[in-house]
Parts: structure tokens; C-alpha cells; sequence
């Protein structure tokens, strides 16, 4: 070869020669490390993404019953927000906010979907999208809910648009989530195991006659049930679990629940496998600790707080498992991860699976009040952390950060110049520890909307219950303006609205700003 010429002629040797020898390596060996730096400007990204994982199932975050070593791992060595925020108490707001660094109530079909339309605009940049441009091989494993299609979707010909056409290359997810039909696994827009023979059929009504449709319901043989329902999810059985829904046909598509773990691990370190000569992002979204539980038997009984402890400690498994794909393939070093959850814990979301009778002492929302589903800070505040081995120090911040701003970071992370106008570049915080939070955030639940600046948080008055019985959680609607302050009251015990009248003002301005004026149910707003 060249190289090797080279070599023998050199050997032939005078000083010069030989000066020119080191330069020549010189120059190889500085080549060769810009080509390094090059790649570690461009690590790959995993953003881990859990859903109904609440600030508390984190043993970094609640050191009590239950234990997560892997995601301890995560937040021990790497940076662990303590005051880390989803955008919304509820997934596809979250999930949404997530992906295009936009607050979720901009957009109005930013709801919970229940085999909806795809409610981001194929023009709307994207982490995805963004990374594409920016020479990432893009790749989506696990929950969507971010909706399909627009209008009915057909599920027996290529589901467009989806993922794929919001920025993912390559995508593997269910549609919605696993208490909603279809129970099938959809491959870049293509059902996978369809049988042209045995098309599926999917409706949500529930004014229809639904006796006679599809599968049988819930509703009408809870004998052929083996998870019971307790409020919504009597709809078709698949697996003996009662669903949201109804489904007709696509018997072999159909997914089995307790190996659904498995199956999307199995999915996304095979991603990294074939992607890891070039630089990918990859979006792993676990269904856990979502109902319906069905751990796979490996993990029956071993948290001894029934299904939804067991499948905690399946997902951080997975995550454990996901960690060791990137050790043997030596990615470690130039892979930034970053792990979060959609929402805050709940315990009964529908079906009777001892989440509440098994619980014992552990405690889902750590100190936190609320949960799933409320404007408290349980429903949105949940475990945060930035991992990068050798790169992000061991550190733990008590700077707010919201997940809006993960687009930004990464943004500036690649190289590139695109800023969301509602995200903020936190980069200089994930990485280094370095510089502020944000000062302030919107929070969103169920459309309605709250103001958290510095140490404060405002809720604004809202109509409605108190307390969601089905799921016992405090929403945090109220006639009466709510004003805490985080900082001396975590658990958001003394409403200081009518003590720190000037502080309200203050803060209901500073939101107004932001949110505009349309924020409340109740009408009788005193705003100037
Ligand atoms: C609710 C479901 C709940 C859960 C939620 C979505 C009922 C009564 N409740 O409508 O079980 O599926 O939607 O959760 O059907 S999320 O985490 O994806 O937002
Ligand atoms: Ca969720």
C-alpha cells in the first residue's frame, strides 16, 4: 500500500527523513483525533422516555421500597434534576411538547388521543426532523400517542402520517397505549403479522350498539376477563384484558402484553446495532408503569407491590439491558442519555391490579402533592437526568428545567442554530452544570393551566372537582386562587394567595403574559 511505500522509503533513512517520519505521524495521529472530536460533537442520542413513572419510583429520587438500580445508575452518575418538569400531566400534551420543544396548549389537538389524528404538523420542526438534518439516523422504539393518520385510519394499508413522517427514518411503536385498541405493533406506517385475510377493524364510540362488535367486551363478559375493570376499559378483550375500544379481526397482529418489554427492548438494541456506525438518535419509549401492568412472569412478584411495582422493575431491567447494548458496543463515551417520564404516578387508572392494596409504604410522588392528571406537582414534576459517560459529571441540579427545552439543548449540542420560541438552550446545564434554569414555566393538565416562577407556583381558579374519584387524585381545581411557594412547602400544604396578595398579582401578570388571558373556567377573574 501507499502507506507502506511511504514507510520503506523513509526507513532508508536520513534526519530529515526522519523529522518528516513524526511529522507525518504527527499530523495522522492529530487527523485522527479531530475525526474523534468530530463524531463527540455529534454523540447519539437516547432519550428513554417512561410513562406514568412518578418523581417517587425513582430510588435516586425516594430512597424506600422500591428499587431502580439501572435508572439510579443514570441519575447517580450523571446530572439528576430535582426539579425537572413533563410539559403536561397527561401523555400525548407531554409527548407532543416533548418532540417539538412547543407548550402544549398552542395546540389544540394536543389532547389525550384516543385513536386520533396525528396532531404534529408534518411542517412543525422536530427533534427528529432537526437531527435528520443535522446527519442522524433517526428511530422511534415503543409508545407513540401522538396519533396516526388524518381522519379514520385505515390499519390494513400504510398508516400515513405517522412517525415517519415527522422526522423518524425508522419506527416500531403501538399507536395509543396498551389499555387502547388496536393491540398490534405498527413497523414504519404497516401493521406487523397483518394477514390481508383477517383485516382489522377499530372503533371508539360508545354510543354504538357495541354488543355485537368485534371482540368480545368488557362490558358484556367480564368472565372472560383475567384483569378486571374498575372505570372506562370494557371494551373488546385481547389477552383477557378489557381495552378502550373495540377491534374486529387481526388475530395473528396481535400483541402479546406480558412480553410487550421484551419485544421493544429486543427492537431497540437491534436500532443501535444497525445504526451505531453513524450517528443516531434514538426515542425509547417504555409503556411501563402504565395500565394495563402485565409484566412478563420473570418479574411477577418481585417488587412484592403487585403488577405495577413489578413492572417498574421490568422497565429499569430494560433500561439496564439498553445500558449494557451501548458497553458492549462501545458507544458509551459518545452517547448522551436522557431519561424522563410523560406524567406523573397514578395508582388506579381503570383496572382493579393491587396498585393500591399492595402499595405499603412506598410512595409513587415522593413529598409531592397530586399526581397523574393534576395541576399539583406531582402530575408534571418527575425524575429528570442526563447521562454521558466521561463527559456530564456526577451532579444533581435544583434548576428548573422543563422537557420543552430538550429540543433546544440538543440543538445547540449538534451544531445547529433552530430554537423553539417556547424551549430554552439548557445545554450548558445538562452537560456542565453550568448557568441557570429557567425562571419560569407553564405547567398544563387537562387543558387547564398553572404558573410556576422561581420558588412559586400559582393555580389559577378552576370549576370542576376537586378530586378525581375513580383515580383518587387532587386535581387542583379550586374556586379560590392557589399560591405556594416550593422552596419552605414542597408538598404544597399553605395557600399563600390571600397572605401574599402582592406576590399573586405579580405572579397572575407574569402568566398572563405568557398564557394570554384565556386560562380559566371560572369567569369572574379579577384581572386588570
Ligand atoms: C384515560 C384513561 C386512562 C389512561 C389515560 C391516558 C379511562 C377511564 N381512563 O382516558 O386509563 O389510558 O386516558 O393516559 O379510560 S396517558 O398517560 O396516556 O395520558
Ligand atoms: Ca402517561
Amino acid at each position: 500500500s501507499n502507506f507502506k511505500s511511504i514507510y520503506l522509503s523513509i526507513m532508508k533513512n536520513t534526519s530529515t527523513v526522519k523529522s518528516t517520519l513524526l511529522f507525518i505521524l504527527l499530523s495522522l495521529i492529530s487527523c485522527s483525533t479531530d475525526e474523534k472530536n468530530k463524531t463527540s460533537d455529534k454523540p447519539n442520542i437516547i432519550l428513554i422516555y417512561l410513562d406514568d413513572l412518578g418523581y417517587g419510583d425513582v430510588s435516586a429520587y425516594n430512597s424506600g421500597t422500591l428499587q431502580t438500580p439501572n435508572m439510579d445508575k443514570l441519575a447517580n452518575e450523571g446530572i439528576k434534576f430535582t426539579n425537572g418538569y413533563a410539559s403536561s400531566a397527561t401523555c400525548s400534551p407531554s409527548r407532543y411538547a416533548l418532540l417539538t420543544g412547543t407548550y402544549p396548549w398552542r395546540n389544540s389537538e394536543a389532547k389525550i388521543i384516543t385513536g386520533g389524528s396525528l396532531i404534529i404538523d408534518t411542517t412543525e420542526i422536530t427533534i427528529p426532523k432537526l437531527l435528520k438534518k443535522n446527519g442522524y439516523q433517526t428511530g422511534i422504539v415503543g409508545k407513540w400517542h401522538l396519533g396516526l393518520g388524518s381522519g379514520k385510519i385505515d390499519y390494513n394499508t400504510t398508516i400515513s402520517p405517522g412517525p415517519n413522517q415527522v422526522g423518524f427514518d425508522y419506527s416500531h411503536i403501538m399507536a395509543d397505549t396498551q389499555d387502547r385498541v388496536p393491540a398490534v405493533y405498527i413497523e414504519n406506517g404497516n401493521v406487523v403479522n397483518l394477514d390481508p385475510n383477517d383485516p382489522i377493524e377499530v372503533n371508539f364510540s360508545m354510543n354504538r350498539e357495541r354488543k355485537n362488535y368485534g371482540l368480545p367486551t368488557g362490558l358484556k363478559n367480564p368472565e372472560l376477563t383475567t384483569m378486571k375493570w374498575h372505570h372506562g376499559h370494557n371494551g373488546s378483550i385481547i389477552n383477557g384484558v378489557p381495552r378502550i375500544g373495540f377491534m374486529k379481526g387481526g388475530e395473528k397482529a396481535r400483541w402479546s402484553d406480558i412480553d410487550m418489554a421484551d419485544y421493544f427492548l429486543n427492537k431497540a438494541k437491534e436500532y443501535i446495532e444497525k445504526k451505531k456506525e453513524e450517528p443516531f438518535f434514538l426515542y425509547y419509549s417504555l409503556q411501563q408503569p402504565h395500565v394495563p401492568r402485565t409484566p412478563h412472569p420473570r418479574f411477577e412478584g418481585t417488587s412484592g407491590m403487585g403488577p405495577r411495582g413489578d413492572v417498574i422493575l421490568e422497565a429499569d431491567w430494560c433500561i439496564g439491558e439498553l445500558y449494557k447494548t451501548l458497553e458492549s458496543e462501545g458507544l458509551l463515551e459518545n452517547t448522551l442519555i436522557i431519561l424522563s417520564s410523560d406524567n406523573g404516578p397514578v395508582l388506579n387508572d381503570g383496572y382493579y391490579d393491587d396498585a393500591v392494596e399492595k402499595l405499603g409504604d412506598h410512595t409513587p410522588a415522593g413529598v409531592l402533592r397530586g399526581g397523574k392528571y393534576s395541576l399539583f406537582e406531582a402530575g408534571t414534576k418527575v425524575p429528570f437526568m442526563a447521562y454521558w459517560k466521561g463527559k456530564i459529571a456526577p451532579n444533581v441540579s435544583e434548576k428548573i428545567i422543563s422537557q420543552i427545552d430538550i429540543l433546544n439543548s440538543i440543538s445547540k449540542i449538534v451544531g445547529s442554530d433552530y430554537q423553539s420560541a417556547d424551549g430554552k438552550d439548557l445545554s450548558d446545564l445538562i452537560l456542565k452544570n453550568e448557568g441557570n434554569g429557567r425562571n419560569e414555566l407553564i405547567l398544563e393538565a387537562t387543558t387547564r393551566t398553572a404558573y410556576r416562577n422561581g420558588d412559586w407556583t400559582m393555580i389559577p381558579p378552576y370549576k370542576g372537582p376537586a378530586i378525581n374519584d375513580k383515580v383518587n387524585i387532587e386535581l387542583g381545581s379550586s374556586k379560590e386562587f392557589q399560591l405556594y411557594n416550593l422552596k419552605d412547602d414542597p408538598s404544597q400544604l399553605n395557600n399563600l394567595a390571600k397572605s401574599q396578595p402582592e406576590k399573586l398579582k405579580e405572579m397572575l401578570s407574569d402568566f398572563v403574559k405568557i398564557r394570554g388571558k384565556n386560562f380559566s373556567t371560572v369567569d369572574n377573574l379579577f384581572l386588570e
